[in-house]
């Protein structure tokens, strides 16, 4: 019977030991469910799981830390490859968004103004132009209507990111800046404001954009006006911008 008791003791013995020296636990343990590898916690049974040194852990950290690194310089990389942005309406007015009716019949075609014997050429880009007072909103329209100054709205570009010091646009129509207008808004803020010089003929204007570089922009044309030379014109937006999400 005493030989039984010793055999049974000296069994339990060796199998503690061996369970102490196959989990040993870190110094910063506080129970037996939960330590920590650096900053990261990592709670439950770690019986059940499997434990690695605190230095392999930080060394496959580092490691995909600089992999993510590596991955994000490669998209900045590809960003560089995006087509620079331009606006110029000659495959219509793309994903500018329009409120009330001021834009309604854009973009126009042609020289519409010369259509009529205004004697201001529109000097528009290509064939397509946003002429707030135009009526003229395909090739098989009468060439020189006319939807006059009395619609009122705004048409908002999509976003796109600013990348260098200049954008720069063909802007013509009213010169009353607080009634018509382009305006570079950022976030909900208007950076940058313009407007014609009360003549349909539309002239290249620039805006300085080297203090937002890396900042989603949008342009914005704002027509509030019902009188006298209550439109504004515009076309050809281009410039240090890119279009897409970033
Ligand atoms: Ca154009
Ligand atoms: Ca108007």
């Amino acid at each position: 019977m005493g030989a039984q008791v010793l055999f049974c003791f000296t069994a339990f013995l060796v199998i503690f030991v061996s369970l102490e020296s196959a989990f040993v636990r870190p110094s910063n343990v506080k129970n037996a469910t939960d330590f920590t590898l650096g900053k990261v916690i990592v709670k439950g049974n770690y019986n059940a799981v499997n434990l690695y040194p605190v230095k392999d852990v930080k060394t496959a950290l580092s490691q995909l830390h600089k992999k993510l690194e590596s991955l994000e310089g490669r998209m900045d990389a590809l960003e560089k490859f995006k087509p620079a942005c331009k606006f110029d309406f000659e495959r219509g007015i793309d994903d500018w968004q329009k409120t009330g009716t001021a834009f309604n019949n854009q973009p126009t075609y042609g020289d519409n103004p010369t259509a009529r014997n205004r004697g201001q050429p529109a000097s528009q880009q290509g064939d397509w132009w946003i002429g707030g007072a135009e009526n003229r909103s395909s090739k098989a329209a009468t060439a020189g209507n006319v939807q006059g100054d009395g619609p009122q709205g705004t048409l908002t570009s999509p976003y796109f990111t600013i990348t260098g010091k200049q954008i720069s646009f063909l802007i013509g129509g009213g010169c009353d800046i607080k009634l018509v207008r382009a305006e570079l808004v950022i976030g909900n803020k208007v950076v940058k404001q313009a407007t014609g010089q009360c003549s349909e003929t539309m002239t290249r204007k620039a805006w300085d954009v080297g203090a937002f570089v890396g900042q989603r922009a949008r342009v914005k044309l704002v027509d509030v006006s019902s009188g006298g030379w209550g439109h504004i014109n515009f076309d050809d937006l281009k410039g240090d911008m890119r279009c897409g999400p970033h």
